[in-house]
């Protein structure tokens, strides 16, 4: 018997580092996994690369011009019926300030917290290697 097709979301998100601290951003009332706090980023679009989805992203999101690092973590994970495929990328540099264009809130935090904050299961399943990467 055939079976269903899975349907893969290709998501990149940016590890942010300034000062020993990582950028999460609050995801916005109304819209997938509301008030979790995340590492900003997105879905790609046709026809991107990866890096370019994530600038793009940076700048619709944060505002800032990010020039993108090392593919840090390549990991998926099930997200309802269908899977996520998580890129994160280390970002060390950008010009502009990150401005809450697109989540509830931002904040720079110690890698020691974001166990203990509302995150989203993907990130969750993932807490070790992004410890370890931060
Ligand atoms: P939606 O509501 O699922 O269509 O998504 P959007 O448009 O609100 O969100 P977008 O473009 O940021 O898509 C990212 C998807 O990946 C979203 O469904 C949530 C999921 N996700 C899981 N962990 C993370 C993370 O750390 N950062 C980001 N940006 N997304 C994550």
């Amino acid at each position: 018997m055939k079976s269903k097709r899975v349907v893969w979301i290709p998501v990149v998100t940016a590890l942010m580092k300034k000062d020993g601290k990582v950028l999460l951003g609050q995801r916005p009332e109304g819209n997938t996994l509301p008030g979790q706090w995340e590492f900003p980023g997105g879905k790609l679009e046709l026809g991107e690369s990866p890096k370019e989805a994530l600038q793009r992203e940076l700048f619709e999101e944060l505002g800032i011009k990010a020039e993108i690092g090392d593919l840090k973590i390549a990991n998926s994970h099930k997200f309802g019926d269908k899977g996520i495929l998580l890129l994160f990328y280390e970002v060390l540099y950008w010009t502009g300030e990150p401005k809450s264009l697109h989540h509830t809130d931002l904040k720079w935090v110690d890698k020691a917290t974001i166990p203990s904050l509302n995150i989203p299961d993907t990130n969750r399943a993932m807490l070790n290697d992004i410890l370890s990467v931060l």
